[in-house]
């Protein structure tokens, strides 16, 4: 296929490139978009130098897929643009994920869902990608009532630009200005994203929202904390989920061992449990510590991890591409 990465040189654009490599992605023909003052400059990928082309470049170059990893105003004019011509557009922003029109995908979850005729699919957020694969196959067993969810961020999940923060800080050497309101190293910052009228931040109430819409479930309770934590790659939440029905300790293990893309890691006794160092580069989403919440009925306590940047965004955009050609939905 003829692949358009736009937002080539980010975060989640270089680790796209990576998984092209390493899943021997079919690309016939690859197209690195980047902003306007990168245009024309060399990115050195697979033995050889590609040139960072505009989004109208790409445009003309009629794409089968674009996978967007860039802000939600680009994505609001862009992906339109490429949709008509009959790209398939996969978006990783927040720009399609909520509207009612497009579908928000998990593809072990509801790839189902897809069609031809969808030109414009919404990746989900990172932390809510990682907490609906772990709840996802309980939901079907025991159907989630009320989660309540604190999330512990790396920086690769606000950018290059807050790594740096964190890296000259453990050097001594701190930036200014710096990237958070202040400073990661030897800290954690309760406040991931804007903050809204109810006090929540926009990190928080993504949580709820795409949870429910992943889900297919609005009357799942979502309550969620976001703290942003001095750690590279690889996000962590604790999660209290409450279901309808009650669950052995036992199935749920079994449950979530044979689910695809989910590695259970909870041996307590040899102290093994999910953690971000473990996580980083992998594609898979880890859970551990799972144990009954002793204070009330059919409650479940989880911890769950995953690479923010690969299964969090970039795996799940290749994973949907993948499925969209398996079953011949791709034009152009
Ligand atoms: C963050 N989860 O880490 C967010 C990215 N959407 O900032």
């Amino acid at each position: 296929m003829k692949l358009a990465i736009i937002g080539a040189t980010g975060l989640v654009g270089s680790t796209l490139l990576k998984l092209i490599e390493e899943r021997q992605f079919p690309v016939k023909e690859l197209l690195l978009v980047a902003s306007e003052n990168s245009e024309g400059q060399p990115i050195f990928f697979k033995d050889r130098d590609y040139k960072l082309i505009s989004l109208d470049t790409a445009l003309a170059a009629k794409p089968t897929v674009a996978i967007f990893s860039v802000g939600a105003e680009i994505s609001l004019t862009w992906a339109p643009r490429f949709a008509e011509i009959g790209t398939t557009v996969i978006d990783n922003s927040t720009a399609w994920r909520m509207h009612p029109n497009y579908k928000l995908i998990v593809p072990e979850i509801n790839a189902h869902l897809l069609t031809a005729s969808d030109k414009i699919i919404a990746n989900p957020n990172c932390s809510a990608l990682q907490l609906v694969m772990a709840l996802a196959p309980l939901h079907r067993l025991y159907q989630l009532k009320r989660l309540v969810i604190s999330t512990y961020q790396a920086v690769t999940g606000s950018g290059k630009a807050t790594i740096e923060q964190l890296l000259s800080e453990r050097k001594g050497t701190p930036q200014t200005p710096s990237a958070y309101p202040h400073p990661i190293d030897l800290n954690l910052i309760p406040h991931i994203d804007d903050f809204l009228e109810n006090g929540y931040t926009k990190e928080e109430i993504k949580l709820v929202n795409e949870t429910r819409k992943i889900l297919n479930d609005e009357s799942i309770q979502v309550t969620a904390t976001a703290v942003r934590v001095p750690v590279l790659g690889g996000h962590s939440m604790a999660v209290n989920a409450a279901f309808e029905q009650d669950f052995s300790i036992k199935e749920v293990i079994q449950t979530l061992k044979q689910s695809p893309g989910l590695v259970v890691q909870d041996n307590i006794q040899e102290s093994q449990y999910p953690m971000p160092i473990i996580a980083q580069n992998r594609n898979e989403v880890f859970v551990g510590r799972i144990r009954r919440d002793e204070s009330q009925r059919a409650t479940l306590n989880l911890w769950i991890v995953a690479d923010n940047l690969r299964k969090g965004a970039a795996t799940n955009a290749i994973q949907i591409a993948e499925y969209l050609q398996a079953q011949h939905y791709l034009s152009n």
